[in-house]
């Protein structure tokens, strides 16, 4: 009786680790298998016309901005929406009469992440590079636009004050987040 009990939990046993083994080895393969990337080459067609930007995603909310990001001396669009906190940019195809963007996701990692809200590009020091205004709690952060052969940003102050009728500095408030 002993040995048949005996026999009865190695089995078990076994059975325990071949489903420990299983549940492992299908763990590494998912790893391997499901590893995703995007892939903007596939087109997609609509009665019958391919679609220019097809994965260029949806826009929730988008704030529109103009800024040349890859210095051909056109003006992109630099588009952020609101709803994500999302930069997407549209490199101008600089095609005269005929205005036309394409997406340019690649760009998108040059601005930085922690926008929110809302960012206006805009040139405070007049050095012809769109500086950044976002929000922050009980003000608003500036990056100056650094760049030279590459899009660069540097935190100026997360902070932004502003000097009212000679009294010391107070913050600069965004007073309506949804009319900026
Ligand atoms: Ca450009
Ligand atoms: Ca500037």
């Amino acid at each position: 009786m002993l040995e048949i009990n005996s026999v009865f939990q190695m089995n078990l046993r076994l059975q325990f680790l071949v489903v420990v083994l299983i549940f492992i080895s299908h763990s590494i393969d998912a790893q391997h298998l499901f590893k995703y990337t995007q892939n903007n080459s596939v087109e997609v067609v609509k009665n019958g016309t391919a679609l220019k930007n097809a994965w260029a995603g949806g826009l929730n909310n988008p704030q529109l901005n103009h800024m040349d990001v890859n210095f051909d001396c056109a003006k992109d669009i630099v588009i952020f929406d609101r709803s994500s906190n999302v930069v997407r940019v549209y490199l101008n195809d600089r095609i005269e009469d005929n205005p036309s963007y394409t997406y340019a996701p690649e760009y998108s990692r040059f601005f930085p992440d922690n926008l929110e809200h809302f960012m206006l590009l805009r040139d405070y020091n007049h050095d012809g590079k769109e500086d950044i205004f976002t929000f922050n709690i009980g003000g608003m952060r500036v990056y100056r636009n650094v760049s030279d052969t590459m899009l660069k940003f540097v935190e100026m102050t997360d902070y932004l004050k502003a000097s009212v009728f000679g009294d010391p500095t107070s913050a600069v408030y965004a007073l309506s987040l949804i009319h900026i």
